[in-house]
């Protein structure tokens, strides 16, 4: 498209603003701009103005026909030890092939936590600090190693914090992990509107765009090659988490084997909500279909809701782990099938009409998002399993209070004194199974229950667990 009928598409689709101050900008400037507004799909903004933005910001959510999901249970809450023990054999063997690959979504902007840089840089073991990356990196190369060849890792990035996040692990020098088997790829964007659905722009030669959402993730992986290159190295299913989380246990074998074995194309997942408002996914089922429905769409009177055993109803919350197929990723980035944007009102710093900018004190704008959980209706067979919140969730989303690097740390703690103790260790510990005294285990001596208690066994001397010990 040449520069004039860009110009004229915009003014025809009621956009001409975004050009305002074209005449006065330096040529770099005009061909950054250019350049924004060519990523800009003006049919799909159009569109999102008039199912979304014109709407009331609720809009959009179906809640008709929601009932709880069904989830397979852990075997000491009732389920079936038996197939849980015939997953967790699937699940080895499939490692074992190098059929699975990990993949974070490390995307977001992490403003809830107020740190400036990619979250995934964020120190949050107890005594050693060591970085989110740094976290995965090892749990990483210590899967590899258990199941006899190096796991590929994928990270998706955005425009914001990719430059940073790669340099960071070159820096580190990708924590031991091979260069070769880290891969590296942006998500989308998306324009910003204000409340009148008119695009907004940061600067006189730059559109406000935002990251699309996790959900940009299965196009992304499709468009960046990932998905090419998991089909010629063999891998089928990707296991995907969030950032934010360092308990999680992303090379999960039961949970591969629950995938294979009921055929799924998308699994994940499940804890038992804490609370009635705790901030979670709902697992549900609407009409046949799985779906999640975040905390902020279901009304508080449904999330409190009780069952005739006085249990919350909608219990299963969905704390953002799933194994995606990776055929089913290649047909949601490419098939006819497309998920929907949700709307996000967010106060978005931009040019006022005489162009000079402005931060607003309350929400100006509307962001454009896509949730990878929408694309649980589209899967077959999709599965939900229950999983131990103690050995599977402790974000960090907030500087304190919930969700603190403070509660993070303290969990991982209260992981490793369980670890420790369920092997003869018997480090003491409180009510709540938090030691008086902080320590850590490296993800190289234990990332889950099994690869500690073998280490443990295999070291001659016991490690003594004192007052900021390490366990590597
Ligand atoms: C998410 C889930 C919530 C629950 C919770 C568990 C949504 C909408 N809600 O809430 O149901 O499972 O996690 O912790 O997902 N990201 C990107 N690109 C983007 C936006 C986000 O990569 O454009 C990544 C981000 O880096 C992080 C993850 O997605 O790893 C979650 O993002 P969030 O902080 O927006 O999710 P949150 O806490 O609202």
């Amino acid at each position: 498209m040449t520069p004039h009928t860009l110009i004229t598409a915009f003014q025809q689709a009621g956009q001409g603003h975004v050009f305002a101050h074209f005449e006065h900008l330096s040529a770099s400037q005009q061909a950054e701009l250019l350049a924004d507004a060519a990523e800009v799909d003006l049919a799909e903004i159009a569109e999102l103005n008039r199912t979304l933005v014109q709407k009331s910001a609720a809009a959009g959510v179906d809640l008709s026909d929601l009932e709880p999901a069904p989830y397979e249970a852990l075997p000491k809450n009732g389920g079936d030890a038996a197939a849980w023990a015939e997953a967790k054999r699937l699940g080895e063997e499939a490692l074992k092939a190098g059929r699975v690959a990990a993949f974070v979504v490390a995307g977001g902007q992490g403003t809830r936590l107020g740190y400036d840089g990619p979250k995934g840089t964020y120190p949050v073991t107890p005594v050693l600090k060591k970085t989110l990356f740094q976290v995965f990196a090892e749990k990483l190369l210590a899967a590899g190693r258990r199941y006899g060849r190096p796991l590929h890792w994928f990270i998706m990035t955005s425009h914001i914090n990719h430059a940073a996040t790669e340099a960071f692990f070159r820096a580190h020098g990708f924590f031991g992990l091979a260069e070769s088997h880290v891969h590296f790829f942006r998500q989308g964007r998306m324009p910003a509107v204000g409340l009148d659905g008119k695009i907004l722009l940061e600067d006189k030669h730059r559109i406000a765009m935002s990251p699309d959402g996790h959900g940009g993730s299965l196009r992304a992986l499709d468009r960046s090659g990932a998905v090419a290159l998991m089909e010629r190295e063999g891998i089928d299913i990707l296991s995907y988490f969030q950032v934010d989380n360092p308990l999680v246990r992303f090379i999960d074998p039961a949970f591969v084997g629950w995938h294979l074995k009921t055929r799924s194309e998308m699994s994940s997942k499940m804890v038992p909500k804490a609370y009635a408002g705790e901030k979670v996914g709902h697992f549900c089922t609407q009409r046949g279909k799985t779906v999640v429905i975040e905390y902020s769409d279901l009304p508080k009177e449904r999330q409190e809701e009780k069952d005739a055993a006085g249990k919350l109803r909608f219990i299963a919350g969905s704390i953002a782990i799933h194994l995606l197929d990776r055929s089913f990723i290649r047909r949601m980035a490419t098939g006819a099938d497309a998920l929907p944007f949700h709307r996000a009102d967010k106060k978005i710093p931009c040019l006022d009409a005489a162009g000079n900018l402005v931060k607003p004190e309350k929400p100006n704008g509307v962001k454009f998002e896509l949730f990878v959980f929408d694309a649980l209706p589209f899967a077959k067979n999709p599965v939900v399993i229950e999983t131990d919140r103690a050995d599977d969730f402790s974000p960090v989303k907030n500087a304190e209070g919930l969700d603190s690097p403070k509660t993070c740390a303290e969990d991982q703690m209260r992981q490793f004194v369980r670890w420790a103790n369920a092997n003869g260790a018997g480090v003491p510990a409180d009510s709540t199974g938090l030691p008086p005294f902080a320590f850590e285990v490296s993800p190289l001596f234990g990332y889950d229950e099994d690869s500690f208690a073998a280490s443990w066994s295999a070291s001659a001397a016991k490690p003594s667990i004192s007052a900021g010990a390490v366990l590597k």
